[in-house]
């Protein structure tokens, strides 16, 4: 069986849903953050970055939220959660890789400033622009990302578990969310889904 790692309140959420989504069996194994268990050993030998999610299954320890989502995509193909057609595989991939690498980070600003700075006064103020740089995502998610109601249209993909996680943090981070109506809705549909569901009853999403 899967094993996927989590934290509660982090991006493995997302895995967890999708996991949830395509059906497959998995465990959940908790990594204790408040001890700090995921820069100590023996987690770092399962993932040196020192991060979750981790996906370990009979193809090996995977790491990296979009990698993770789409091998989840992949070993359900029936579950429908990846476009067939190019044009929408690479949608979908560009929704993710902008997570990824733009969306994810802003937040990570709000209690992560050590990974960039050693100045408690550079920390402070990485703090202090996340509520305006996770407005600016949320707004080019908005009129860009979003088609409605999931991302890329009618179809559910795993860019959309990808979207829910990172939505549980923006009202944390100072967003108001009822700036976006497409966000808004998209909340609303997404947490109706059993998939959300079972991610916020073990706590791995915080509502
Ligand atoms: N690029 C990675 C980022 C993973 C990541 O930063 N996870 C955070 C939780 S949201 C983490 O494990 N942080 C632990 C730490 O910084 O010590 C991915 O998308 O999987």
């Amino acid at each position: 069986m899967m094993k996927i790692y989590y934290a509660p309140g982090t991006i493995a959420s997302a895995a967890i849903m999708a996991l949830e989504e395509a059906a497959l069996p998995y465990e959940a194994v908790r990594v204790d953050f408040k001890t700090d268990e995921q820069r100590k050993e023996p987690y770092l030998s399962l993932n040196p970055k020192g991060r979750v999610p981790v996906l370990v299954s009979t193809d090996g320890t995977l790491t990296e939220t979009g990698a993770i989502l789409e091998y989840i995509a992949d070993r359900a193909p029936d579950a429908g959660l990846a476009p067939k057609d190019l044009a929408g595989l690479a949608k979908m991939r560009a929704a993710m890789y902008y997570f990824a690498s733009t969306m994810h980070p802003n937040h990570a600003h709000k209690l992560r400033g050590a990974r960039w700075s050693d100045d408690p006064d550079a920390w402070k103020s990485m703090t202090a622009k996340v509520p305006e740089t996770m407005t600016a995502s949320c707004a080019f998610v908005e009129e860009h990302v979003l088609q409605g109601p999931f991302i890329l249209g009618d179809d559910i993909s795993v860019a959309d578990c990808y979207l829910r996680t990172i939505c549980s943090w923006l009202e944390g981070d100072g967003v108001d969310v009822s700036a976006f109506p497409k966000l808004t809705a998209f909340i609303a549909t997404m947490t109706e889904r059993s998939s959300v569901q079972k991610a916020l009853n073990m706590g791995a999403l915080l509502a």
